[in-house]
């Protein structure tokens, strides 16, 4: 039985990836922040929380990772902790810089020490293309990260590079477009976005209000991203792979399609903080604009190229957005029931 270690399990892709593992027949362990109280609702709602062993784990601290993989005898270790919210990045940048860069460092170090052998995945990310160089971004696409989060996490996938190139390590970083699903923050846009419409299908009167309608983002399932990194960790090369759809979507769709799976028909009408959406039928103001949600700098538009991930091992998406926005609709819609 192989085992692995996946940090952040308590987040999104932290339980699809636990679920997702466990059903290949692996003993699954991951790092907590809060051992005492963790929060573990996503791996409860995927009904694997009994089945994971937690372990006392924080990447601003070096010695419990020496410890954690000093004392156990992983096959497999996935990064997946971080502090992944964008937008949180301008608020405590030192923070975002010591965990999602520096925090990659010190597992990298801790594994060439004592557990060399361990194949390793780093979740780096699509916003480190930031001010796009090319369209569609692949591997070879040069990065322009925007927020301190975007930088962050460039320093860890160079140094997850570095450390393969310098020991001979088996370490392979994934570079993921949005993935999404019922399990994804409420402080994201996506839910953000369904989880206030449900509020709303159900006769919530207050409007919903967003940032930069503009954006566009390449939005997947995050149950088809997990498996792409379990494959990547299967190869007998350690590289570095895109995970995306290759469909482009801006925030205005992407809030058309959850309304429209919750029986809202929006039409949109002004421009910038003037804009909004009324539902046609109820004639209600259903989306506004306000300033509090635009950031410093802008991710502008991303749209990513899997085709080095499918030709090297068949990874593809199998859920497209609009499947996408309804699936995390309903759940929220139906959770208010
Ligand atoms: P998420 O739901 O926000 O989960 C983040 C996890 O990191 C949580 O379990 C959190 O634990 C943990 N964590 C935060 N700070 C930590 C620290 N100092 N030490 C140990 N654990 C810590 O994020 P996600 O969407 O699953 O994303 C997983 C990874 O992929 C992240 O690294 C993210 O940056 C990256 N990524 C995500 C996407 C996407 O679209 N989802 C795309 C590209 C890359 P707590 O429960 O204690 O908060
Ligand atoms: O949902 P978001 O906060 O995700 P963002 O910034 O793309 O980051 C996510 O995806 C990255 C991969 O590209 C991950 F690395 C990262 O960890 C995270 O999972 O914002 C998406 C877009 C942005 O352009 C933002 O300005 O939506 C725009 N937006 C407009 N109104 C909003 C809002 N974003 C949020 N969170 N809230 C709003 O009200």
């Amino acid at each position: 039985m192989k085992r692995a270690f996946i940090t952040g399990i308590t987040g999104q892709d932290g339980a699809y990836l636990s679920k997702f593992l466990l059903e290949k027949g692996y003993e699954v362990h991951g790092g907590v922040r809060r051992p005492a109280s963790p929060e573990t609702s996503c791996l409860e709602k995927l009904g694997v929380l009994d089945d994971v062993h937690l372990h006392q784990f924080d990447l601003g601290d070096s010695s419990n990772l020496f410890k954690t993989f000093g004392d156990n005898n992983f096959d497999e270790v996935y990064n997946l902790a971080a502090q992944s919210f964008v937008g949180a990045s301008w608020d405590q940048p030192t923070y975002s810089a010591d965990v999602n860069g520096i925090g990659v460092l010190r597992i990298l170090d801790a594994l060439r020490t004592v557990l060399p052998e361990a194949r390793f995945y780093q979740a780096s990310t699509s916003e480190m293309y930031g001010r796009v160089q090319s369209v569609p971004q692949n591997e070879e696409t040069a990065f322009y990260p925007r927020s301190p989060y975007g930088v962050a996490k460039v320093y860890a996938h160079y140094i997850t590079v570095n450390y393969r190139e310098s020991f001979d390590m088996h370490a392979s970083s994934g570079i993921l477009f949005n993935h999404e699903s019922p399990l994804r923050g409420k402080e994201f846009v996506t839910r953000k976005i369904t989880s206030e419409l449900a509020r709303i299908a159900k006769g919530g009167s207050e409007p919903l209000l967003l940032g930069n309608l503009d954006a566009e983002r390449d939005f997947g399932f995050a149950g088809d991203y997990v498996e792409g990194m379990w494959q990547m960790l299967q190869q007998e090369t350690a590289d570095d792979y895109v995970l995306a759809t290759g469909v482009s979507t801006t925030i205005r769709d992407f809030v058309t399609y959850a309304g429209s799976a919750l029986g809202l028909d929006l039409e949109w009408s002004g421009t910038g903080v003037t804009e909004k959406a009324v539902d046609r039928k109820s004639g209600n103001a259903i989306v506004k604009v306000s300033e509090e949600f635009f950031r410093p700098a802008e991710v502008d538009a991303l749209v990513g190229d899997p085709s080095k991930a499918k030709a090297t091992f068949g990874w593809k998406h199998t859920v497209d957005v609009k499947t996408l926005a309804e699936m995390m609709a309903k759940a929220d819609f139906d959770a208010l029931s």
